[in-house]
């Protein structure tokens, strides 16, 4: 096999599952009105620009509604909050997304706690997050979810293997080790989590069967590091200078592709890895989040 046969195509299957969730929607749509998206964005962070037209985008493909707030970057945490309230109240909305990250006078805690747990379609609120540690999960975090999904797309059994994530942020390294862990099918891993405060990574890693990087910094995991015939998987989305680019910028992970690619069994490319199944997974949230509008908590799975 050459290298290339090594890829693990984010891509591709984003779409695929993207024509799963359209079709799905199609037969929600029979007996309901369309899922219906809410994105709000505060302030004009560039990357989050981004992400949120991907997020509209993407459900507008999907035949799911969307509506898009954009508030300025002075807006104040009452006057988001109460939005917030708003939404939670309106039975025509299914799903509410804060583009994160909020500007500093900003609580963002207080943001997600807001937000009714059965309409928080990124899993971050602690009842979401709760339900995952409890192993009866509702809404789960998308990115986490979407490496799942390569996870058993891609590789074979990840029961009795040993699993290292590196990142401990309660939206990416956390529920992602959670569901590593869990007794379940795509679970039953032996899972470390690696952190800032860890010490010597690559011994841990190098034990590794299956790598998950989400640091957020590039060059944080090299091919010295890795086991042969490991699975690695780069959440990192780092902008490095390249005056060779015409935007001045490329896009790498929080691995080093070069030295890990020819140790690596699979392997995540940035872009074109993560990233887009973070937005598949979000599509299938909001299907599911209107699924359950209208039904009790004990009634939700
Ligand atoms: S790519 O909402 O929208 O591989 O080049 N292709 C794609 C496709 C990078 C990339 C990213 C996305 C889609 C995307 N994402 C993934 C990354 C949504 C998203 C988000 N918020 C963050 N990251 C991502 C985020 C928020 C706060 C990152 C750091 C702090």
């Amino acid at each position: 096999m050459n290298d290339n046969g090594k890829l693990i195509d984010g891509r591709e299957v984003s779409k695929t599952i993207l024509e799963e969730v359209s079709e799905d929607v199609a037969v929600f749509c029979r007996s309901h009105r369309p899922p219906h998206l809410v994105v709000v964005i505060v302030g004009d962070n560039p990357a989050s620009r981004s992400y949120v037209r991907g997020k509209v985008k993407a459900a507008k493909k999907c035949g799911i509604d969307s509506t898009l707030l954009e508030l300025p970057p002075d807006v104040s945490s009452d006057e988001l909050l109460s939005r917030i309230d708003e939404f939670n109240g309106d039975s025509s909305i299914d799903g509410i997304l804060v583009q994160l990250p909020l500007p500093g006078h900003i609580d963002q805690q207080d943001v997600i706690e807001r937000i009714s747990p059965s309409k928080d379609v990124d899993g971050f609120h602690p009842y979401n997050m709760g339900r995952l540690v409890a192993d009866k999960p509702v809404l789960v975090s998308c990115t986490p979810l979407g490496i799942m999904e390569l996870l058993s797309r891609y590789s074979g059994e990840t029961a009795g293997k040993r699993a290292v994530v590196i990142g401990r942020s309660s939206i990416v390294g956390t529920p992602m080790a959670l569901l590593l862990a869990r007794k379940h099918e795509g679970g039953d891993a032996t899972v470390t989590i690696c952190h800032s405060r860890s010490e010597d990574i690559a011994s841990v890693t190098a034990e590794a069967d299956i790598i998950i990087a989400a640091v957020g910094r590039a060059g944080t995991v090299t091919g010295d590091m890795v086991k042969e015939g490991a699975v690695v998987i780069d959440v990192g989305i780092n902008r490095v200078d390249d005056p060779n680019s015409k935007k001045g910028y490329r896009l790498v992970g929080d691995v080093d592709f070069e030295s890990v690619l020819p140790k690596a069994s699979l392997i995540t490319p940035v872009p074109g890895g993560v990233g887009p199944m973070t937005i598949a997974m979000l599509m299938r949230n909001t299907l599911a989040a209107a699924g359950w509008a209208g039904r009790s908590e004990d009634e939700v799975p």
